[in-house]
């Protein structure tokens, strides 16, 4: 009987241990859009657009002004970010290979440990998540209007504008299907802005309306540079999509014969790529007739601006032009995220949530938005290698701070998983930010970061390469194809318009970065060989 008494007299306070230390444990809220530039957050600049919502993470937390990713495309990066290893040991080294599940992924670490877990939204593998509680995920890049999505109980549509719907779940979940004795991490991860760029109905009238600064080098001839940003396709003029893009109707275009310059992809593989109505109507035609006659409005103006204006336009002319419309639609869509992003901070504060939720705020990778003539993304060049990265905690991160550190994607698992007491897998890459969120910045000790992309020959033709960056040089090996080095100067030359490479005055900066580049690809156990590895043989 003693025993017994004693046997649940231990259970007993076991089990309050257990609930002390779960209500102690903070909840993980990671929102992650897909190609947000950081040049369109407001806390970050606020020349393009005001993001008041988004801008309130950084205001209560941490603005990260070096985050970057490792490998600039939207699957590889969200496999770096769940398993906390670079793409040359995850396997995902672009968006065709495949996803190895059999990995550990940090959500099935936090489920294990007895968090509530969940994902909602765009996760592009190929394969469900793993460790997740419920998950309602978009089918690869999934739609904008009226999107299919798939989840434990099979495939479902849901009427509406992605980004609201995938808030609604998100926080249908949070109020009505999680377990409330439990801490959660959940993931909340936009389609939006990723191209071809639809905004709802309202937000596409509403930016329609405005005009939108140039970036200085939106007319790059791309001197100075290597080989690959020449060759690259994602000028705005040459390779944007009239009707895919701009949203010109494709009876408009039927209408006005040829219209120059032509728009034609070199796939990979040598063959062309011309675009069809269907980039049009693929997703326009999901709406319904309500639906479609609220954005008919804003359709009309861009066809009939497009026909009367365009052919008497020089090619500086037309690319302000296609600049203007792109800025239009992409701020728009990022405009609804912000909105969205703010009913779910409200979500936390009406409910007190907030005082122990973690909240990040990120991107898959950023983007280029007219810099050097481009949009998409892939180069280690500034704007596709940095990605917007902030994050609150209250009562442990500083309001209103900054850090300009080099921290990257590889380091989120490790991050969550420190804040919520779990041990990390030793055979993660990254190093967890912790120490610089609460202000113990002297344990931080990296100075440098690697970066590697893949996908060549593919969509747009970034050619493969990779390269070291740290505060004051990048030092880029576009290996395949080509056999070119790149070394810009980060501070004299913030918008890397010039290959410094050959330049006598930087002979000993090249020969110490080319020495930690081979040390760093040894640390992160890169090679040569794995280079060949990745190459597809098909070419
Ligand atoms: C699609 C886009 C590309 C984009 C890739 C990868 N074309 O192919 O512009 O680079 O996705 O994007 S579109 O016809 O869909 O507009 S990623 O974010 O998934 O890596
Ligand atoms: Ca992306």
């Amino acid at each position: 009987m003693k025993y017994f008494f004693l046997l649940l007299a231990t259970f007993f306070i076991s089990s309050c241990n257990q609930k002390q230390q779960n209500i102690e444990k903070p909840n993980i809220l990671f929102i992650m859009s897909d190609d947000h530039a950081y040049q369109a957050i407001s806390a970050y600049d606020d020349r393009l657009i005001q993001t008041p919502n988004i801008d309130r993470i950084a205001k209560e937390g941490m603005l990260f002004n070096n985050a970057s990713v490792t490998n600039s495309i939207c699957a590889p990066s969200r496999a770096v970010i769940l398993t906390g290893k670079h793409s040359h040991l995850n396997g995902k080294i672009d968006n065709h290979a495949k996803f190895d599940d059999t990995q550990i992924t940090f959500p099935q670490l936090f489920q294990d440990a007895g968090y509530q877990t969940a994902m909602f939204g765009k996760l592009h593998f190929g394969n469900n998540p793993k460790g997740v509680d419920d998950f309602l995920i978009l089918p690869g890049q999934g739609s904008y209007i009226n999107p299919k999505f798939i989840g434990p109980k099979g495939d479902t549509i849901i009427t509406g504008y992605v980004t609201d719907v995938i808030t609604d779940v998100t926080l249908d979940w949070l109020d009505k299907k999680r377990d409330k004795e439990k801490p959660f991490m959940m993931m909340y991860l936009h389609k939006a802005p990723h191209r071809a760029w639809w905004p709802s109905p309202e937000k596409f009238a509403e930016f329609y309306e405005k005009e939108f600064p140039e970036p200085a080098s939106l007319f790059d001839d791309y001197s100075n540079r290597g080989t690959a940003a020449k060759t690259a396709e994602m000028n705005i003029l040459t390779h944007m999509q009239y009707m895919h893009d701009s949203k010109v109707r494709p009876e408009t275009m039927k209408e006005m014969g040829k219209v120059e310059p032509e728009i034609v992809y070199v796939r990979g593989d040598g063959t062309l790529m011309r675009p069809t109505a269907q980039g049009f109507y693929g997703p326009f035609g999901r709406a319904n007739e309500e639906q479609k006659k609220k954005y008919d409005v804003t359709l009309d103006k861009i066809s009939k601006d497009f026909k009367e204006n365009w052919p008497t336009m020089n090619d500086k002319e037309k690319m302000q032009w296609k600049f203007q419309r792109y800025m239009q639609d992409y701020l728009a869509t990022i405009s609804s995220v912000d909105d969205n992003v703010g009913r779910v901070l409200d979500y936390l504060e009406e409910t007190g949530l907030d005082e122990n939720t973690i909240v990040v705020y990120t991107s898959d990778q950023g983007f280029y938005l007219g810099e050097h003539g481009w949009f998409d993304k892939r180069f280690i060049y500034d704007e596709s290698f940095k990605t917007p990265l902030m994050i609150k905690w209250p009562n442990k991160i500083m309001p209103g701070t900054t850090s300009e550190e080099m921290v990257q994607n590889l380091d989120y698992a490790q991050t969550f998983l420190e804040a919520a007491m779990i041990d990390a897998p030793d055979d993660m890459q990254g190093e967890s930010l912790i120490p610089l969120l609460t202000g113990d910045s002297d344990s931080w000790t990296r100075e440098a970061v690697y970066y590697h992309y893949y996908e060549y020959p593919s969509v747009h033709m970034a050619k493969r390469h990779y390269g070291i960056v740290n505060k004051e040089f990048k030092l880029a090996h576009f290996y395949y194809d080509v056999d070119e080095w790149e070394l810009y100067d980060r501070l004299n030359d913030p918008n890397e318009m010039n290959n410094v490479y050959n330049d006598p005055k930087y002979k000993e900066v090249v020969e110490s970065l080319t020495q930690d580049l081979n040390d760093m690809r040894v640390k992160y156990k890169d090679s040569e060989e794995l280079d060949k590895k990745f190459i597809y043989k098909n070419k």
